[in-house]
């Protein structure tokens, strides 16, 4: 579960998983043509980071987008594709975009340095520089760049339940919706709503309602069996789960699933007018995306089968 305390020191906690961010050494990518540069930059950084060396741009452009590297150095000379046309296609490509660059260059003039900030690198170091002063400026940049991967996940997590929230699943039913469409694969998704929660809250008061939410919130994640399917909150008391590649027989399968495992946290609700204990109705819709339909379609689909499902008595899956 999320914990806000954890998250000011440097900790977080996100899809259920503990990830120590000060623990973690981070990793700095070296590309220079000339390897007595890299051996030098390795000597100077080694210690502190974990390294990866490339001695040409293409090579760099691979490493970059494959080992999640949090720092690259580079050089501006090198033959073949030069420093510069390396930071362009870096800062293209979504994977490797948000990569902090700094230049290393003997080139010491004002045009070379105005060129490489202006390409989008955060820095320009120019050679022989000072083993201090690159070691204190590399710091820098990856305390900074830590900070903003902080906050990346953070503004992913809802505050209440700890599991990605409403932007997140935005974000990955975009990304989804695109990739499906290249694929002609099918997409499927499943809103879940909370039977007679207003109830409940009523009852039993707000702060048992949200450990209620909380609840459902972490069983419904661990409910969740392949790495691409995601379970989000969507807002107030509903839930909404993502299942790429998954028919709507399969999405049938996950969601009575859940429902069941809902009931079976016999969370007691005696102004439930279904049952005893907490449940939830689900809408589940599938979908094959074409460039005619909008991701929205599918929400609105997946809204239509909650609906029915709620008037047909509730603690059950439609589609
Ligand atoms: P239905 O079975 O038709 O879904 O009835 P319902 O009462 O669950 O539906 P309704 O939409 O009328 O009420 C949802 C309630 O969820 C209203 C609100 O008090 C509660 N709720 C929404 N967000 C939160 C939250 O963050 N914490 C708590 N404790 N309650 C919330
Ligand atoms: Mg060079
Ligand atoms: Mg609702
Ligand atoms: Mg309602
Ligand atoms: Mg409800």
């Amino acid at each position: 579960v999320y914990n806000g305390e954890a998250i000011a020191t440097g900790i977080t906690i996100f899809y259920g998983v503990m990830v120590t961010l000060e623990s973690a050494r981070q990793r700095i990518l070296l590309v220079d043509d000339t390897r007595l540069s890299n051996q030098i930059m390795q000597d100077i950084l080694g210690n502190d980071y974990d390294i990866f060396v490339s001695t040409s741009g293409k090579e760099a452009l691979v490493l970059a987008a494959s080992e999640n590297v949090d720092l690259i150095l580079l050089d501006v000379e090198m033959p073949g594709m030069n420093g510069y046309e390396v930071c362009r296609r870096l800062k293209q490509n979504p994977y490797t975009k948000n990569i902090p660059v700094i230049f290393v260059s003997s080139a010491d003039d004002v045009q070379h340095e105005t060129e490489g900030l202006e390409i989008g690198a955060i820095d320009y170091i120019i050679k022989p520089s000072n083993p201090a002063i690159i070691r204190a400026r590399v710091k820098n940049h990856l305390e900074l760049k830590k900070y903003r991967d902080i906050l990346e996940r953070i503004s992913l997590i809802d505050g209440l339940t700890g599991i990605p929230n409403r932007r997140h699943f935005d974000q990955t039913l975009d990304k989804e919706w695109r990739r499906a469409i290249r694929h002609g694969d099918v997409l499927s998704l499943a809103l879940i709503d909370i039977d007679f929660f207003k109830k409940y809250n009523d009852h039993y008061g707000h702060l048992a309602g949200d450990e209620c939410l909380k609840k459902v919130g972490s069983m419904l994640n661990e409910s969740l069996k392949r790495a691409s399917d995601l379970g989000a909150r969507y807002g107030g008391e509903e839930f909404v789960i993502l299942l790429p590649s998954t028919a709507k027989e399969g999405a049938l399968t996950v969601t009575e699933r859940i429902r069941n495992n809902v009931e079976e946290l016999g969370i007691p609700h005696e102004k439930s007018e279904v049952a005893n204990h907490i449940t939830v109705s689900i809408g589940v819709a599938a979908m094959k995306p074409e460039c005619s339909k909008v991701p929205s379609d599918l929400i609105r689909q997946a809204d239509l089968a909650l609906y029915q499902a709620k008037n047909a008595g509730r603690n059950r899956v439609c589609s």
